[in-house]
């Protein structure tokens, strides 16, 4: 079951020179990326964002942090990518995030935890249409498939 997902690799990130080896490990995953920009956030993005976490504490926090220098979009397609994402992504709390997640390998304080991943599918259609247009989003076919995702018979 192909699915379609979001990935912020979000400023803490981009400014610790991670985000080329962090998109990586969703292509070496098998992950197609068909949507990829850098966006200096402004508030407004930010808060429809970040909505769902309007009332707490740390809302102003978060929106101040996301906006404070760029971040990259991404969005991955692939068999269960939702879930496939979120495990690779790690727990949100980096102290209890596993080894071998980003999170896990490279975050410390929940505040900076260098990605968001969407975390189910009617979060990831509302997100994609916030983040990309329709435009910028590709639907084509990669040589590697038949090696890298073909169904075992
Ligand atoms: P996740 O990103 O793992 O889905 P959410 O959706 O619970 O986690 O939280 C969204 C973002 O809000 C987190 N990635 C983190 O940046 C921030 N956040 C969550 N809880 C806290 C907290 N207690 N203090 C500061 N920031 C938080």
């Amino acid at each position: 079951m192909s699915e379609r997902t979001l990935v912020l690799i979000k400023p803490d990130a981009v400014q610790r020179l991670l985000a080329g080896r962090l998109i990586a490990r969703f292509e070496e995953r098998g992950l197609k990326i068909v949507g990829l920009k850098l966006v200096q956030v402004d508030r407004d993005l930010a808060e429809r964002h970040y909505a769902v976490h309007r009332d707490k504490p740390f809302f102003g926090g978060l929106v101040d942090f996301i906006t404070s220098s760029p971040l990259v979009a991404v969005a991955l397609e692939g068999p269960r990518a939702i879930a496939v994402v979120r495990a690779m992504v790690g727990a949100t709390r980096p102290h209890e995030a596993a080894p071998g997640t980003i999170r896990g390998d490279f975050g410390l304080e929940t505040a900076q935890n260098l990605v968001h991943a969407s975390d189910g599918p009617e979060t990831a259609d509302v997100e994609l249409a916030l983040w990309f247009t329709l435009g910028e989003l590709a639907s084509y076919e990669r040589d590697i498939d038949r090696w890298a995702l073909a169904p075992a018979e």
